[in-house]
């Protein structure tokens, strides 16, 4: 079953269709925006790594009030409508003059950022890391969690001893001093792995996929949480989408 899935979204890739959930895209769509704006689809890998110029910001898959109280609805509502949108727009505008660099993707962007020309390196650095690291953001979390597949579970055995190994480093990861995120990481042999990222810096800039991560920020969690980063972390690893973190571990192995 799971070999007919990669094999029919592989051919959809290549006859030009895109991923089976944006074919499914459009129904979701109608049914839902009536009720809540903010509610769309969870995004393929393709729709989260293989976007370009210019890039907008896509619908959040669940509506800002349904991850609380671990994340409450204001900060998602800044978090989303205001800093998110903020990385998107000064990444358009940076790009905007450089028509070389428009059809490449926000992933061959962010992993190519120390060959990219010095005048625009710096803003694909801050504001393309932005965008990416958002979308893996918003699309690795759903309300009470999910759970992972039986082989990425094997995977996180193999690499961490179990689960609850893999989250306790991933809490210690995310007490990296200052803005940045701690994340859960692939390479191209699909060895698991924890890394710490300062500001918006992206693990594909050192060759490694980012799975899902963390947000620790202030702006991400100081309206509820105020200094106390653990308890949000805590209330993170809860909410974390480990049937879509399983998805693109599969598919980062396919890319
Ligand atoms: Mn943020």
């Amino acid at each position: 079953m799971k070999e007919n899935m990669i094999s029919r979204k592989k051919a959809l890739k290549f006859i030009g269709l895109g991923s089976i959930s944006t074919l499914l895209a459009p129904a979701l769509f109608t049914t839902s925006c009536a009720a809540s704006r903010q509610s769309g689809g969870y995004k393929s890998y393709d729709e989260i790594f293989n976007v370009t110029y210019p890039f907008s910001l896509g619908d959040l898959p669940y509506t800002y009030d349904a991850l609380e109280p671990a994340i409450d609805a204001k900060t998602m509502e800044i978090h989303h409508g205001r800093h998110h949108q903020g990385y998107i727009d000064n990444l358009n505008n940076a790009l905007e003059d450089h028509s070389n660099l428009q059809g490449m993707s926000l992933a061959e962007l962010v992993a190519g950022l120390n060959d990219l020309p010095t005048d625009v390196r710096t803003a694909v650095r801050n504001h393309g890391g932005g965008h990416l690291n958002h979308a893996i953001f918003w699309n690795t979390m759903i309300p009470n969690g999910s759970r992972a597949s039986d082989s990425f579970e094997e995977a996180v055995n193999r690499d961490f001893g179990t689960m609850d190994d893999l989250k306790a480093e991933l809490k210690n990861a995310a007490g990296v001093f200052g803005s940045g995120w701690a994340w859960l990481t692939a390479d191209s042999n699909g060895r698991l792995s924890v890394v710490q990222t300062n500001n918006q810096d992206n693990p594909l800039t050192d060759g490694l996929t980012p799975l899902t991560g963390v947000d620790v920020w202030e702006h991400a969690y100081y309206l509820k949480y105020q200094n106390l980063r653990g308890d949000y972390v805590d209330a993170w690893l809860e909410l974390v989408h480990w049937e879509k973190v399983s998805e693109i571990f599969e598919e980062s192995l396919q890319a």
